[in-house]
């Protein structure tokens, strides 16, 4: 994708959800088009109502939009929320007019571009293939009417009564399958050498935490490695693994940095991801990396312990490790001892990575914990 697209966000907010939690989420989303790059227009509809069924947006709204799509040469739409593939199809359809190569895309459909644009290991390419296509596949045969049956009408012979929508459907269905069957493949290779390390006795360590918290900054910090790190989100999709020796005497230690997590995500997308999410299922430790100086820091923290729920992490022992506590102005220094009171059941830890603070308390707290 070229930096000269131009987007413009829909949010539909439900009005029972309160108008500081629609702009933290909005925000949110803006950092997020922000990560996936070029944003030359970026004009915002708020909708403070129930969802239309047909297509998401009210007629009102979706001629706005249409205004603006004319007016600003607009050519991407996405809207705030995880939107049914027909609904997504209806409104792309209805500004055809304006627009023939318009997309319009949901949360989802961002996200995966963005992993898209970060992934490098086959592995995760696959992952994201695999969710890409799970998450298409409805709109592929949502076209089936118009656009596959002339596409499809020379494959035939395949039972008399099956619509080419539904032929459609099932080759989908077909090639998804093929494509986690390769995935299980990279799955039980991880799993081998999981077992390799724990044979041999060497304890792993997992950092996990919200995107952009500061875990490759950490990893790099604990395994001497320079993996890249940056003011973005989703700058990490591949799992890396390091050796670590935390003190002279210390025993050596495997540590993975992976993916960041982030809220709305679909549960097929974890699902998807669990292969490289694998490290953390099985850590005798996990580093749950938290930035103190966020505003959302503890929404945050409630996501990632939910996902790590729905993983199969939970009861795995857990350090909050708090980062950026250089970033916490002076004003805000009451927060240290109440999150450690909040969070005394997960042992929380203050520091700063890149200041070199504390780091070492880390390092110590570790070795004890795998000890
Ligand atoms: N001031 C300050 N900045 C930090 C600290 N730790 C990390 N950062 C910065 O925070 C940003 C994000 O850091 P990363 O380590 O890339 O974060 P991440 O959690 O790996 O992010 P994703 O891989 O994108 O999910 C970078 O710009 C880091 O330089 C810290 O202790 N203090
Ligand atoms: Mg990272």
């Amino acid at each position: 994708m070229q930096s000269s697209h131009r987007i413009i966000l829909v949010d539909v907010v439900d009005p029972h959800v309160p108008l500081k939690q629609a702009e933290e989420e909005l925000a949110e989303l803006r950092a997020l088009v922000k990560t996936f790059g070029g944003i030359d227009t970026m004009h915002v509809f708020q909708h403070r109502s129930k969802p239309s069924k047909d297509s998401f947006i009210g007629s009102g709204k979706l001629q706005e939009i249409y205004q603006t799509v004319h007016d600003e040469k607009v050519d991407i739409v996405i809207l705030n929320a995880i939107v049914k593939p027909t609904q997504l199809f209806h409104i792309m359809k209805s500004l055809w007019p304006v627009n023939p190569d318009i997309e319009v895309w949901d949360r989802i459909d961002l996200i995966l571009h963005i992993f898209e644009k970060h992934a490098t290991s086959a592995e995760s390419k696959l992952q994201i293939e695999i969710a890409r296509m799970s998450h298409m596949g409805p709109r592929i045969s949502g076209l089936g009417g118009t656009l596959f049956s002339r596409q499809t009408g020379g494959v035939g012979g395949r039972g008399q009564g099956e619509t080419n929508t539904e032929l459609m459907k099932r080759h989908w269905r077909g090639l998804i399958k093929k494509k986690q069957e390769e995935l299980k493949k990279h799955a039980s290779y991880r799993l081998l050498q999981l077992e390799r390390r724990k044979e041999k006795g060497i304890k792993h360590i997992a950092l996990v935490g919200y995107t952009n918290a500061g875990k490759t900054t950490l990893f790099n910090a604990l395994t001497g490695k320079q993996k890249i790190m940056k003011d973005a989100l989703f700058v990490t999709l591949d799992t890396t693994i390091g050796k670590a020796q935390l003190s002279r005497t210390g025993p050596l230690l495997t540590v993975s940095d992976t993916i960041g997590f982030i809220q709305q995500l679909p549960p097929s997308l974890i699902e998807t991801f669990k292969s490289t999410l694998m490290e953390a299922i099985h850590a005798d430790l996990i580093l749950h990396v938290a930035d103190v100086s966020d505003d959302k820091r503890d929404m945050k923290i409630e996501v990632v312990q939910s996902i790590l729920s729905d993983i199969g992490a939970k009861d795995i022992p857990q350090i909050i490790v708090f980062t950026k506590a250089d970033l916490l102005p002076e004003e805000r220094w009451g927060e240290f001892a109440q999150l450690k009171a909040r969070y005394a059941q997960f042992s929380p830890l203050f520091l700063s990575t890149t200041e070199k603070i504390n780091v070492d308390a880390l390092k110590r707290r570790i070795e004890e914990r795998v000890r």
